[in-house]
């Protein structure tokens, strides 16, 4: 065990990752249930996948990089992006954190090191290593942390940007979001593997599995090769298992044909937000008013981003060509 793996948590550090964890799940309701009347375009929620996000972001600095895809909200929220501009950047609205240009799969929030989610699957892999590079050549100890599914690791930019983080010993925690389903495909019948982290042996990097429903878990998991990778020693790639309760897009819950009410309901019963919150019940890191205090907090929170995405000007007509390639 090293350093990481030891490290004690404080109770306020516990809350934090609860916080965060609740605010996904909130604002991803929300949107869902704001959408027909206020948000163009598709979206993909992360309610069910709260853990492995916020357990990796948790591990990073706020000046280190993070990379994500299509299903974009909750990487900027667990990365610290306030929640008022990412929800006008759904509406697109101008106080959106890209102007309302980029919309729900494509936020990018600079100052908190958020450099882009992406529709294309696999297509901001090699911004990440990009951004491993960069901070190799400006001699910072920053990191990148790419999330993907488990269907880009079938695409060329997965195994593109293993290789070369791999042969330049690059600062970048590839976190491979596996949650069995690449829209309505399973795993089993689109990867050559049960486990995506044994591919990373074709790449000579460490390959670990997490359970992705633990937070605590991935955020040792993933502070761990954060060490690794600021010490200079290259990438890891980490698979966390997880799930995602709603079919690919928006927030139906009814259940898709390509999965079984057993396995939803199997899943649910290791929901990752009601894991930590037991955690912290049976070690007395929380008491029931705190935990009623954060749950209040953050819906308020989700409110005022709502409101606050409402009550803002749409981008001026003459702004349309600013900030992109013609
Ligand atoms: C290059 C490319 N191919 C296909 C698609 C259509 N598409 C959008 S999401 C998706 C599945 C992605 O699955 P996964 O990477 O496992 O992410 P998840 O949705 O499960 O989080 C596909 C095939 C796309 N957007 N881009
Ligand atoms: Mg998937």
């Amino acid at each position: 065990m090293d350093d990481a793996t030891q490290e004690q948590l404080t109770n306020a550090q516990l809350h934090e990752f609860l916080r965060r964890m609740l605010r996904i799940r909130r604002f991803d309701e929300t949107a869902a249930s704001v959408r027909t009347k206020s948000i163009p375009g598709s979206l993909h929620n992360s309610i069910g996948q709260e853990g492995e996000i916020v357990g990796a972001c948790m591990a990073l600095r706020n000046d280190d990089y993070m990379t994500g895809n299509h299903r974009s909200h909750g990487h900027p929220i667990g990365k610290g992006v306030k929640l008022g501009p990412l929800m006008a950047e759904l509406f697109g609205k101008k106080t959106g954190v890209c102007q309302g240009k980029g919309g729900s799969m494509h936020l990018a929030a600079f100052d908190a090191g958020s450099l882009g989610e992406s529709g294309i699957v696999g297509g901001a892999m090699p911004a990440a290593v990009g951004a491993g590079l960069s901070a190799r050549l400006r001699g910072t100890d920053q990191v990148c942390l790419c999330f993907f599914g488990d269907g880009a690791a079938n695409c060329g930019p997965f195994h593109e940007t293993l290789n070369l983080a791999a042969i330049w010993r690059l600062p970048v925690i590839f976190l491979c979001e596996n949650n069995g389903y690449a829209m309505s495909s399973p795993q089993v019948l689109t990867t050559s593997v049960s486990d995506i982290a044994i591919r990373s042996i074709s790449y000579n990097t460490p390959g670990i599995i997490v359970d992705g429903q633990d937070v605590l878990a991935v955020y040792y998991c993933v502070s761990k090769a954060v060490a690794r990778a600021r010490q200079g020693c290259g990438p890891t790639l980490v698979e966390a298992k997880t799930y995602r309760y709603c079919h690919h897009q928006e927030l139906e819950f009814e259940l898709p044909p390509y999965r079984s009410k057993e396995e939803l309901e199997a899943w649910r019963m290791r929901d990752p937000i009601d894991i930590l919150k037991t955690r912290m019940r049976i070690d007395g890191s929380v008491t029931e008013e705190e935990l009623a205090a954060i749950e209040t907090e953050v819906k308020e929170e989700v409110e005022e981003a709502v409101a606050f995405a409402q009550r803002s000007p749409a981008p001026d007509p003459s702004a349309l060509l600013h900030d992109v390639f013609v």
